[in-house]
């Protein structure tokens, strides 16, 4: 049976002694916003309607390779990730979604799971497939590779995981797959590198061609790791050939902290959009490399100018524009839960304050070459506190008004270190792409 998440007193009593602060911050806010001729209205439905999928693999403590170190109450199966996914839509209404990693957490009843899934109020995004490790005992398989390996037999292994997600995944009443693999050479000579993703293209349209009418399937670049001399699909122009040449369902997904450094990450969504194979994004953020740190801890204006060039498309209506948002991070030094909870709460306020861009004065600005208001333009959205926004949709929406005070108040996670013993602990977590 689901576990109850927090009792929805708890949440009331919270939001009954902070309900009077909000009102009044609320009523200031939109004073101030009606004076720039904004409704504020408008972007509490925008806040309202923000979605964004969670990992299952992020609700487990993560580590690197120098270590990891769990904490008490940790999901020690699928169905105790739910759970805890559960607890961070509950207080933000902003995760509707869990996004699964097979085999990690390959369901052995899949109708089962998603029984415990709707009970908790949750349904599943994309599939993900794991073909970066062995889980058979005894086999080393995918050490050179998988879907781009010189032995036929091995991309026939990967091939088939990647079927059996889609199988989970119809079942589950998904609708994507996003494939990631490790594949590359470590060294200057290893892999013949055209051949490689020739290997790549044709492995991958095997797999759509077992794609259900009503499914995409998402590729996801990164620039290196595990590989550190060549990776297969290692940028988004790579990423970008090889979904055109798997056909219209394929789509690329950009990885926030799977890029060189310094790459301008709006302008490669930009670049997406305006290709129609923009599939979606692992949100995350980073200061070297794919640090998988909290969205927006780092770089808060670079997710802001993105959120500014998927809610232009969205203003302005571009075909068939309808990115996959998911969560795609490893917390390692915080309780998984506050994490996802902030990092949700994150993306909104980038998506809420990319609505508040005054889009025909910037198009005023572009059109007399006046780059220093542009800027300010852009600038004035980015530097409005829409935290008011932001905690009014929750209210509304039956969440927390400040969901990071109640989870800690409510001690859940003590809650879960009582029920769930460590003995049973197999979750898995630590580097993912
Ligand atoms: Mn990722």
């Amino acid at each position: 049976m689901a576990q109850a998440g927090i009792a929805s007193e708890t949440i009331e009593a919270a939001n009954g002694a902070a309900a009077r602060d909000l009102a009044r911050d609320y009523a200031e806010l939109g004073a101030r916003l009606a004076r720039r001729g904004v409704d504020i209205e408008a972007l509490v439905g925008h806040a309202q309607r923000f979605a964004v999928a969670l990992p299952s693999w992020g609700v487990g403590t993560g580590g690197t390779r120098f270590g990891r170190f769990p904490q008490p109450g940790e999901p020690r199966d699928v169905f105790e990730k739910l759970e805890d996914c559960a607890v961070v839509h509950q207080l933000t209404r902003a995760t509707p979604a869990v996004s699964l990693h097979v085999p990690w957490d390959r369901p052995a009843d899949p109708a089962a799971l998603r029984r415990h899934a709707e009970a908790l109020g949750l349904a599943f995004d994309a599939m993900n497939s794991n073909t970066f490790e062995d889980h058979t005992p005894g086999q080393l398989s995918y050490k050179f590779g998988s879907l781009t390996h010189v032995d036929a037999a091995v991309r026939e292994q990967a091939i088939a995981l990647n079927v059996e997600c889609i199988e989970l995944g119809r079942a589950l009443g998904s609708k994507a797959l996003t494939v990631w693999i490790g594949d590359g050479g470590n060294f200057p000579g290893q892999l013949h590198l055209r051949r490689a993703f020739e290997r790549y293209v044709d492995s991958l349209r095997a797999i759509a061609a077992k794609l259900p009418a009503d499914w995409l399937l998402f590729l996801e670049h990164k620039l290196c790791e595990p590989a550190f001399y060549s990776t297969v699909n290692q940028d988004w122009g790579t990423s970008y050939a090889a979904a055109t040449a798997v056909g219209p369902q394929c789509r690329c997904l950009v990885d926030l902290g799977h890029h060189a450094p310094n790459v301008n990450l709006e302008l490669i969504v930009a670049r997406l959009i305006q290709l129609g194979k923009l599939g979606g994004f692992h949100f995350n953020d980073s200061k070297y490399g794919d640090d998988d740190l909290d969205a927006g801890s780092i770089k808060p204006f670079q997710l802001f100018l993105i959120f500014h060039e998927l809610v232009s498309a969205e203003a302005e209506g571009v075909a068939g524009f309808a990115p996959a948002y998911l969560l795609d991070q490893s917390h390692n030094v915080t309780d998984p839960i506050e994490s996802l909870i902030v990092s949700a709460v994150e993306l909104q306020r980038g998506f809420v304050k990319a609505w508040l861009v005054d889009r025909a004065k910037l198009a005023e600005c572009q059109a007399k070459n006046d780059a220093l208001l542009a800027l300010q333009t852009v600038k004035e959205a980015f530097e409005t506190d829409v935290r008011p926004i932001l905690a009014e949709a929750r209210r509304r929406n039956g969440g927390a008004i400040d969901p990071l005070a109640v989870v800690r108040a409510a001690g859940w996670r003590a809650s879960c270190a009582a029920r769930r013993p460590a003995a049973r602990r197999a979750t898995a977590g630590g580097i993912v792409g």
